[in-house]
């Protein structure tokens, strides 16, 4: 059934509940001299590229494939629009590396048709530091698809890994691949319910009228909690401190330190907004929630073209109840206009999810990890990691 994935160091639908299989790699490193020293053989008519991100023309190539040929719900209504500023931000985390932004053109024209990438990233499993790879963003043209050239990319990204004497990977997707490490659900808040009505995302509920719908989730104008603040560079090593304590509860999380938290958490316009409480007394930072930015085309739609939604990223309550801290987020949201607040049901977030009318979405998320076998899939409020 999977030709490829079954050649592959991942955890194999056969070996599912094998208790003898141990916990860790599944195989060794092998000497960086044995890593293929050449790319991969491409169809002949196809050649490899180094994506530079920094160069305006190639972000726009890379914006232009994605915005016409990555991620579509089931029913093919809505597609990913992550902006290039996104995709400058996703892609140059603390010591990126520009060989793991990959791109195959089309040697004739030079159109750019296919794209993977990888960011390095410390990922702790229970008690272990594991350095690896996170990937994202695989997408082949639609006119290119179901010619197995996802496999080839995925090998090049693997081999372009190994050169940097790193074994591992995680990735997410939307389709079953042997084997998750666990399954979790899309819920989303209607920020802006008259527009996701108009456009398909959802439907007016059973008995409901719009005037019902528009009042059920209406939300403050502003966030409740005394000391509620945007994040700024001076909140790095206390949102450090915070988020580092909080994410050692998980079994799987990223280990960030200074340096990835002004990164990946800073503030950036239209990219990730991050929020925390500060004591109006002690000025102690108690509480941190953030979102990013993840806009989706709306396809055949006669009014509007652009869905603009937030994604729950990382929240650390400690004093502010979470219920709280994430109506704070809801109503900061809706004050910039998102039109719907998503969230999976990892970490804590079940415990306010149904509460603050959040509906069950018709999508989930896979999530998996290369050459790493864990021993059984874990619940979802076990994972504190939330890919891009
Ligand atoms: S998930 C988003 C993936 N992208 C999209 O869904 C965009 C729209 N679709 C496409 O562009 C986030 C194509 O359909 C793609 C497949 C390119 C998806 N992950 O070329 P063929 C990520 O980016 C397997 C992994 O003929 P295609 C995470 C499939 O099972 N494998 O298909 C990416 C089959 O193998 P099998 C996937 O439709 C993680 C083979 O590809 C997959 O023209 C990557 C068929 O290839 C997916 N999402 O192109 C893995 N979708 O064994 C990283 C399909 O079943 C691993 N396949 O026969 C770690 C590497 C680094 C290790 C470092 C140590
Ligand atoms: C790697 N980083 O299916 C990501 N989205 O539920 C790659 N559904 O938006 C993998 N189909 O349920 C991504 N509205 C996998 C996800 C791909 C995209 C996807 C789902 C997630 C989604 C929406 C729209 C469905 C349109 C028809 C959905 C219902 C919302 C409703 C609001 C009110 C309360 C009940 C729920």
């Amino acid at each position: 059934k999977h030709k490829f994935w079954e050649t592959q160091p991942v955890g194999q639908f056969k070996d599912v509940g094998d208790t003898s299989l141990p916990e860790g790699p599944i195989e060794p490193p092998t000497p960086l001299s044995e890593v293929k020293q050449e790319p991969y053989n491409l169809p002949s008519p196809y050649e490899w590229t180094t994506c530079d991100m920094d160069s305006e023309e190639t972000c726009n190539e890379v914006y232009n494939l994605l915005k016409n040929n990555y991620v579509e719900d089931d029913e093919n209504m809505f597609r990913f629009n992550y902006s290039k500023e996104f995709l400058r931000w996703a892609l140059r985390p603390p010591g990126y590396y520009k060989s793991w932004h990959i791109g195959v053109r089309a040697k004739t024209s030079k159109k750019l048709v296919a794209f993977i990438t990888g960011v390095p990233a410390r990922i702790r499993v229970r008690d272990e530091v594991v350095k690896m790879a996170e990937i994202n963003f695989l997408c082949v043209h639609k006119k290119l698809r179901s010619k197995r050239l996802a496999p080839v990319m995925i090998k090049e990204v693997t081999r372009r890994v190994h050169l940097e004497n790193i074994w591992q990977a995680a990735y997410t997707a939307g389709v079953v691949l042997p084997t998750p490490i666990t399954t979790c659900q899309y819920w989303h808040r209607s920020l802006n319910p008259k527009k996701l009505i108009d456009v398909g995302f959802s439907r007016l509920g059973p008995r409901m009228t719009m005037s019902r719908t528009i009042k059920l989730y209406k939300l403050p104008d502003q966030p409740a909690t005394p000391g509620f603040r945007k994040m700024e560079l001076r909140d790095v090593p206390a949102v450090t401190r915070l988020l580092r304590n909080y994410l050692s509860q998980f079994v799987v999380s990223p280990d960030f330190d200074e340096n990835d938290v002004e990164h990946w958490l800073l503030p950036t316009e239209d990219v990730i907004d991050s929020y925390l409480v500060e004591s109006p007394k002690t000025h102690d930072i108690t509480d941190f929630c953030s979102f990013y930015t993840l806009p989706s085309s709306i396809l055949g739609n006669q009014n509007y073209s652009i869905l603009k939604a937030a994604y729950s990223y990382y929240n650390v309550s400690t004093k502010t109840p979470l219920l709280q801290l994430m109506n704070d987020a809801l109503i900061v949201a809706k004050k910039k206009d998102f039109d719907v607040f998503n969230a999976l049901d990892v970490m804590h977030n079940e415990s306010f999810l149904k509460e603050l009318k959040f509906g069950p979405g018709d999508g989930q998320l896979h999530y998996y990890l290369y050459n790493y076998r864990i021993q059984n899939a874990l619940r979802t409020s076990e994972l504190g990691l939330v890919l891009l």
